[in-house]
C-alpha cells in the first residue's frame, strides 16, 4: 500500500528503454505481489491466466468488468505497472474505448489490443483465427487513443501469423496500426522456434516490438536483444506453476490424509503474511486505534 508513481510513465520507460525489458505474468493480488518480491518490473495481465484462475476458458467467458477488478487488484498489491491484455476490446470500438478508461481508472498502466473478432479465443487453441480487417481494427485504436491519450499504454497486437498468414500482412498491419497511433507492437507466433518473429523485427522498425515466446521457449534472450527487440512477455508461467504446485499438494494430501507431509513443501503462513504487507497493518494499527 502506497502511493504509486504513474504507472504509465514507468511502463513506457521500460518499452521504450534500449535494453530489453520483461513483463511477468500475473493473474491476481497475491501472484502480483510475488513477481513484484522477484523483482520484476512490470506485469503483464494475462487473459488466459486471468480466465484459468477464475475458471473460465480463454474465450471471452470473463467478463471486461471481472478483468478490471482483477487489475485493480494487481495494481494494488504490487505497485508495479501493468500492461493489461485487453483481449480484442469485448466489441466494437466503443466496448475497446470504454475497457481502456475503466483499465486506466483502476490502475492499468497500458492496454494491448489483438485484431481479432469477438469473441476471440486463445492463439493456441484450434486453427480458426479470424482476424477483423484492418480499418475496423485501426478504428479500435484510435478510439482507444482518443479516449485514454499518452494516459493509457497503447500496445496493437497483430495475429496475422497465428491466423496463417503470411508476413507481409503482418508488415502490412502493423504500418495501420501505427499509423492509428499504437504506442508499440505485439508480434504473436505459435511456432516452436523464433524466425518468424526475427524476421519480423528485422523487416519493421517503426515502433518498438513485444514478444511472447510461450512455444519458442527455447530461443536465448541474447536472439532479441540481438533483433532489437524491445520487451519479452512470459505470459503464463506464474499461473502455470500455480496448476502444478496446487495439484501436488492436493493429490498428497488426499492420499495420506494428512498434511504433515506436505508442511515443509509450502509456503509458511509467515510468508504470506510479509508478502501481503502485514505489518504495514500491525503498524497502522498502532497509530490509529486507541490504546487502552
Ligand atoms: C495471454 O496471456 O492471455 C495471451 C498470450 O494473450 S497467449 O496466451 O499466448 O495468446
Ligand atoms: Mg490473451
Amino acid at each position: 500500500i502506497g502511493a504509486v508513481e504513474d504507472p504509465t510513465t514507468i511502463l513506457r520507460a521500460l518499452i521504450f528503454s534500449s535494453d530489453l525489458s520483461f513483463l511477468m505474468e500475473a493473474h491476481d493480488g497475491l501472484s502480483a505481489a510475488i513477481a513484484t518480491q522477484a523483482g520484476f518490473k512490470g506485469l503483464w495481465a494475462s487473459g488466459l491466466s486471468i480466465s484459468s484462475a477464475l475458471g473460465y476458458r480463454d474465450a471471452n467467458e470473463a467478463s471486461w468488468t471481472e478483468v478490471v477488478d482483477v487489475v485493480e487488484r494487481m495494481a494494488d498489491a504490487s505497485g508495479l505497472p501493468i500492461l493489461v491484455d485487453g483481449e480484442s476490446g469485448f466489441g466494437n470500438f466503443n466496448n475497446a474505448r470504454l475497457l481502456a478508461m475503466k483499465l486506466l481508472q483502476h490502475g492499468g498502466a497500458g492496454v494491448c489490443l489483438e485484431d481479432k473478432a469477438f469473441p476471440k479465443r486463445n492463439s493456441f487453441v484450434g486453427d480458426h483465427h479470424p482476424l477483423v480487417d484492418i480499418d475496423e481494427f485501426s478504428g479500435r485504436l484510435k478510439a482507444i487513443k482518443d479516449t485514454t491519450g499518452d494516459d493509457l499504454l497503447l500496445v496493437a497486437r497483430i495475429e496475422a501469423l497465428i491466423a496463417g498468414y503470411s508476413l507481409d500482412e503482418a508488415l502490412r498491419r502493423a504500418d495501420a496500426y501505427a499509423d492509428a497511433g499504437a504506442d508499440a507492437i505485439l508480434i504473436h507466433s505459435r511456432k516452436s522456434d523464433a524466425d518468424e518473429i526475427l524476421a519480423f523485427a528485422k523487416e519493421w522498425q517503426t515502433l518498438p516490438i513485444v514478444i511472447v515466446p510461450t512455444k519458442y521457449y527455447r530461443t536465448p534472450v541474447s536472439a532479441y536483444r540481438d533483433a532489437g527487440i524491445s520487451t519479452v512477455i512470459w505470459a503464463n508461467h506464474a499461473m502455470r506453476a500455480a496448476v502444478a504446485g496446487m495439484r501436488a499438494v492436493c493429490a498428497r494430501i488426499a492420499a495420506e490424509e494428512s498434511i504433515a507431509g506436505v508442511e515443509p513443501e509450502v509456503a509458511t503462513l509467515d510468508e504470506v503474511f510479509r508478502l501481503l504487507g502485514y505489518d504495514e497493518l500491525a503498524a497502522a494499527e498502532d497509530r490509529y486505534l486507541p490504546k487502552h
